[in-house]
């Protein structure tokens, strides 16, 4: 990649400013300024680019296909410069030429095509296999519109539309002669050939144009580019020409057009429950089948081949179960068009196919309503029923131990289409994201499967890349790391451990405190601009910052603060350490109950933030519209780290790494990732509490909890809920009748009361642990040490050994 001194970078924005832009330096705006550096980063990219994908091809790598609904990459331009090695010289440049570069790059809107953790761990992923220089590619769909911008109206949240395409997208590339043509519905016949086999053909099918546009994937100053390609749905170029008649024709031909285009028009916001909607499903199969035949196509021009060597060159690993029609896609393009017999065909998807779980709500598995898979997609439908039916009279017939659990293991049962069962039994490999999930994986939830096929279950503890959520986004503490250990931690992250060396060093521990200490001037002069509100920067930075979810509890932590509140409305006088009660989180658009904790969260932070009895020791802040960027604010700022969810609940969790790289200590259950954390940091240097996830399954099983029980015999718990309920601090105008309701009447499904205690005693802890703040950096330092095990490029080295066979 091209380097360039300050004078060069800013003669090359000169020179664009003109040809692009058509202005001057004087003229140029903010705007103009980020287009202009996309561009010439763009510009750069492209010989790598190109080369890249010569030397793949060249030397026949084994290439992997990350396939995902969700890609939550946000904004690119500042990763993409620091991958290219130009950021220096592009703030430089900024600054020379008067402007500030935040807000330059602040133009870019953040490319939000994902929910939440799951979509952000494939855009981490993608940027660890550039880094490292594995031949792996993302295939995610172009939503026109990304996940819905949040606003907070008295306390409610309202969703917008997120037009994230609005101005010109600068990093992506359409290519519209690598098209391909994507079928639904219609009918399917079936000829009997001469030879006895059989011909499939589709007749009456709506035929979809598959348009990609790539987005190059930048490594780490390796020369490496990889490849993001996006499918955007569009009208087949037949179709369009037979738009010349006018009236009610010409109508109905646009419908059309609106149909089809629907297809690519939205991402799903939900990430909670299960909602069988037919355009999600149209979506799934659009990524799957587009992205299928664009890798045969290239398998073909590549290699020239015969398709049954495909799983020697390419593993597909599908990001939950929203890609596993792959499945019987595969199946229906090496039979039907390529007329491999089933036994083959069925050997080639096997060895192809890999599957990422991220999820054991129940709620969130996906399952199909058969008819809806039958009419929209009549040939995989014959497929599927096809693979269980091999299936499950395989099960009858070769493995007796299982007969009983037939009926709970068949991919389709009860009208539905299971697609986890699709997905194990049709993957060469099954994981898990964090140790414990796996477990629950292989004993509990999947145990049948688990002892079907033991081979193909596997763990990948989650990580993040720590280019973007160390070195990028905390300069200052990046710096100090440097100057303590050497530069060697870029490249190799577990590296970090070297600082345990530093954890009683006076200067070094000061350098840390003082990164901070700025990280959280900037977080509030952020808070006070976009709210009018000032928060204490000497007090501890308390964070939640996840998607809104009961089994998250966020309702535990708000608790936790109305009893702050009551205890200082008690005693005004008590010693505390003020604090900063920091959210920010998106509910679901139809999650009643999320919803309505963010009102309850937005209720207490109206009543504590102004009462002059609480004399600044307490402040709640919610910041809107959480995204990728605003994490980018908050998580180096951040001091204590809430991952309190359920224990079990949590697959894996990606937040609570990204706060301990930054020197917040975590304040969390048993649950997740957390777990590993502490079996690193050891018990001194994390806060852990609560019920186990044995603990939590226990009770599930055999009952013995009872939330009635612990609201009348605590009164500080009882107190809290009867602020809920009969309107909090006396505005009675406003209550949570229905959150009181879900603790009473369900018996707290999340067990929110049965750990208060425990965690508000941990908060106490905590508080009190800060007050030693030698001890407290010597804890953050041992967290920042042991944070490159967390590094996506760890995680992805054990998928490119353990399962890709890179
Ligand atoms: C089917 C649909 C309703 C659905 C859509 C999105 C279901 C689930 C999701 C997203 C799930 C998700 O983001 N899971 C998270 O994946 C992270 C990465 O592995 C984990 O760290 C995190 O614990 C898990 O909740």
């Amino acid at each position: 990649m091209q380097q360039y001194t300050k004078a060069e970078f800013i003669k090359l924005i000169e020179d664009k400013l003109r040809r692009k832009r058509s202005k001057t330096m004087e003229e140029a705006t903010e705007n103009d300024l980020y287009f202009v550096i996309a561009s010439i980063v763009q510009d750069n990219v492209m010989p790598d680019w190109l080369e890249t994908q010569k030397e793949y091809t060249k030397n026949r790598n084994k290439q992997v296909y990350y396939l995902s609904m969700e890609f939550l990459i946000g904004r690119l331009i500042e990763s993409n410069l620091l991958n290219c090695g130009l950021l220096d010289v592009a703030n430089e440049s900024i600054q020379e030429m008067g402007f500030n570069p935040d807000k330059v790059y602040n133009q870019e809107h953040d490319a939000a095509l994902g929910n939440g953790g799951l979509g952000r761990l494939a855009a981490c992923f993608l940027d660890s296999i550039a880094s490292l220089g594995y031949a792996g590619h993302g295939a995610g769909i172009r939503y026109r519109y990304g996940l819905f911008e949040q606003r907070i109206i008295h306390g409610n949240q309202v969703e917008l539309p997120d037009y994230w395409l609005k101005n010109e997208y600068p990093w992506e590339t359409r290519k519209p002669d690598e098209s391909v043509e994507v079928q639904f519905g219609g009918r399917v016949i079936e000829h009997t050939r001469r030879d006895g086999s059989l011909e499939i053909q589709y007749v009456d099918t709506d035929k979809v144009t598959a348009v990609p546009y790539d987005v190059p994937v930048i490594g780490y100053q390796n020369e490496v580019v990889n490849t993001l390609r996006l499918w955007s749905a569009e009208i087949s170029p037949y179709d369009r020409s037979i738009h010349a008649g006018a009236g009610a024709q010409y109508y109905h031909h646009l419908e059309h057009v609106h149909s089809i285009e629907q297809i690519s028009g939205f991402l799903y916001p939900d990430d909670s429950t299960y909602e069988g909607k037919e355009l999600r499903l149209k979506q799934q199969y659009f990524l799957v089948s587009a992205t299928i035949k664009n890798i045969i196509n290239k398998f073909r021009d590549d290699h020239g081949l015969p398709l049954s060597k495909l799983a020697d060159y390419i593993t597909i690993q599908i990001n939950d179960t929203h890609p596993s029609l792959g499945v019987p896609e595969l199946m229906r393009v090496l039979m039907d068009e390529e007329g491999y017999p089933w036994d083959d065909a069925w050997d080639v998807t096997r060895h192809v196919m890999a599957y990422t779980n991220h999820t054991t709500l129940s709620e969130a598995l996906e399952k199909w309503p058969e008819d809806m898979i039958r009419n929209l997609l009549p040939r995989i439908y014959m497929i599927i029923h096809e693979i269980n039916e091999r299936f499950c009279i395989g099960l009858y017939y070769d493995h007796e131990e299982l007969r009983p659990h037939i009926k709970d293991m068949a991919i389709i049962s009860n009208g539905q289409i299971h697609m986890a069962h699709l997905a194990i039994v049709g993957s060469f490999s099954v994981n898990g994201v964090a140790k414990l999930h796996t477990e629950i994986l292989k004993q509990k939830e999947m145990k049948n499967f688990y002892s079907l096929y033991p081979e193909k279950f596997n763990n990948k503890t989650n990580g993040i890349t720590h280019r973007r959520w160390l070195l990028q986004v905390n300069p200052c503490l990046s710096d100090k790391i440097t100057d303590a250990i050497g530069p060697q931690w870029i490249h190799e992250p577990h590296k970090l451990i070297s600082l345990l060396r530093y954890t009683n060093d006076k200067p070094f521990l000061d350098d840390m405190r003082q990164c901070k200490q700025h990280s959280k001037e900037l977080l509030a002069k952020y808070i006070y601009e976009t709210q009018g509100l000032k928060v204490d920067t000497g007090s501890i930075f308390d964070v939640q910052i996840k998607r809104l979810h009961e089994y998250k509890r966020q309702l535990m932590n708000i608790f936790h603060i109305i009893y702050l509140y009551n205890e200082l409305k008690d005693n005004p006088n008590m010693d505390m350490t003020p604090r900063t009660f920091i959210f920010a989180a998106k509910a679901a658009p139809s999650y009643h109950l999320a919803k309505e904790v963010i009102k309850l969260i937005h209720h207490v932070a109206s009543v504590v933030n102004f009462d002059p009895d609480i004399k600044g020791k307490l402040k709640v802040v919610f910041l809107e519209n959480y995204n990728v960027s605003l994490a980018e604010k908050i998580i180096p700022a951040a001091e204590v780290s809430e991952q309190i969810s359920t224990a079990s609940k949590e697959a894996s969790g990606t937040g609570n790494m990204k706060m301990m790289m930054n020197g917040a200590i975590t304040c969390g259950t048993l649950d997740g990732a957390n777990i590993e954390i502490r079996d690193f940091v050891g018990d001194d240097n994390i806060f852990i509490f609560g019920l186990t996830s044995d603990e939590v399954h226990d009770y599930y099983a055999n009952g013995g909890y009872n939330a009635q029980e612990i609201y009348h015999s605590d009164p500080r718990i009882k107190r809290i809920l009867d602020q809920l309920n009969g309107g909090i601090f006396g505005k009675e105008e406003i209550e949570f009748k229905d959150l009181f309701y879900n603790i009473m009447s369900h018996n707290d499904p999340y067990f929110v009361l049965k750990d208060f205690v425990p965690y508000l005693e941990t908060h106490e802890l905590i508080e009190r642990s800060y007050r030693h703040q030698r001890d407290w950096q010597r804890m953050s330092a041992t967290n920042i040490a042991h944070s490159g095990k967390f590094s996506s490029d760890r995680t992805i080295r054990e998928y490119a050994t353990g399962i890709w066979k890179l």
